[in-house]
């Protein structure tokens, strides 16, 4: 086992067994939603998994330690720390590691440690990808590289319309990353279960996305897979006021030339300023539902 990986006990147990075992992310908890909510949701999201009859690994890294699994007192500091914790990707994680400091983990770096723990399914609620003007800025999440080459199913609600969802459709067909819908022929933007995009491929079961996840494993592949899961239709948002919020929180964030790794936080939270507590609670209902297909894929693939 890695020297910096810690495996809950109850995650190395199941693991060992060959029960299912489902990672969450921690940026979400950390500079995705508002304390108290934040923490709330990362327990109720947990208690899907194990409704669904799999174990929740929660991901971060606590004192240098990558933690593939933590406790609840670990869960409720990241949540109330919020943003003053370090936002983890790929490049931070040596750093956090050798300097035994904290970080919440994003898409990219929970794919890390969740495969380095030999989790193999990953459910959050929406992820990184090509933003909007990256043909002059290159602002392009390191999620979307993780996707290539690591081996780990992520499943989400596909990816907000604050990014560029053409060009990072195109980037993981670049990539070689396969994109499920999950009973949909299109990609979901997040807030609302359309988009006008279509993906590569539908699974309408999780046995059905469970067998196209394994064959890409057969075969050897070092990358990932996508599949995005459109958020139920009760909760979905009205495409006109989530998409004015998403434009003005873009305008915002060039005037006020926000960069780098802020970028993505800074649109997050203006949304949700800007769409009051609808886009919260939207969101909240979205991750639970991606929880509960994580698990229920994690279930099909163990019997394979
Ligand atoms: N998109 C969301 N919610 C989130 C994130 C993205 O709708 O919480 C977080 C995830 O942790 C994702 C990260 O991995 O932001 C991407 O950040 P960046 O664009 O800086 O790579
Ligand atoms: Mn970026």
């Amino acid at each position: 086992m890695n020297r910096y990986l810690d495996i809950k006990p109850e995650v190395a147990q199941a693991l060992a067994e060959g029960r299912p075992v489902v990672a969450l992310e921690s940026t979400i908890i950390s500079h995705g939603m508002p304390w108290p909510q934040n923490a709330e949701t990362a327990f109720a999201v947990e208690d899907m998994i194990r409704a669904h009859g799999a174990v929740p690994a929660t991901i971060a890294i606590i004192g240098g330690r990558l933690k593939a699994g933590l406790e609840k007192d670990e869960i409720e500091y990241l949540a109330k720390k919020g943003q003053a914790v370090t936002k983890a990707s790929r490049r931070d994680l040596p750093v956090l590691c050798a300097r035994g400091e904290d970080g919440a983990t994003t898409v990219a770096a929970t794919m890390i440690v969740a495969a380095l723990a030999g989790i193999q399914v990953f459910a959050t609620g929406g992820i990184g990808g090509v933003h909007r003007g990256a043909e002059v800025t290159m602002d392009i999440s390191a999620d979307l590289e993780e996707l290539a080459r690591t081996p780990v199913l992520v499943v989400c609600a596909g990816a907000k319309s604050i990014l560029d969802l053409g060009l990072t459709l195109e980037y993981l067909e670049t990539k070689g990353v396969p994109v499920c819908g999950y009973q949909t022929d299109e990609l979901p933007a997040f807030y609302t279960r359309v988009s006008g995009f279509g993906v590569d491929f539908r699974a309408d079961s999780p046995a059905e996305l469970a067998a196209a996840f394994a064959a890409q494993r057969a075969l050897g592949y070092p990358g990932g897979m996508l599949c995005t899961n459109p958020i139920p239709e009760e909760w979905s948002m009205d495409p006109a006021v989530i998409n004015a919020a998403i434009d003005q929180a873009v305008a915002e964030s060039v005037e006020q030339g926000v960069k780098g790794k802020k970028v993505t936080p800074f649109l997050l939270a203006r949304v949700k300023e800007l769409t009051g507590g609808d886009s919260l609670q939207s969101n909240i209902q979205l991750v639970l539902n991606n929880a509960a297909l994580a698990a229920d894929t994690a279930a099909a693939l163990c019997k394979l």
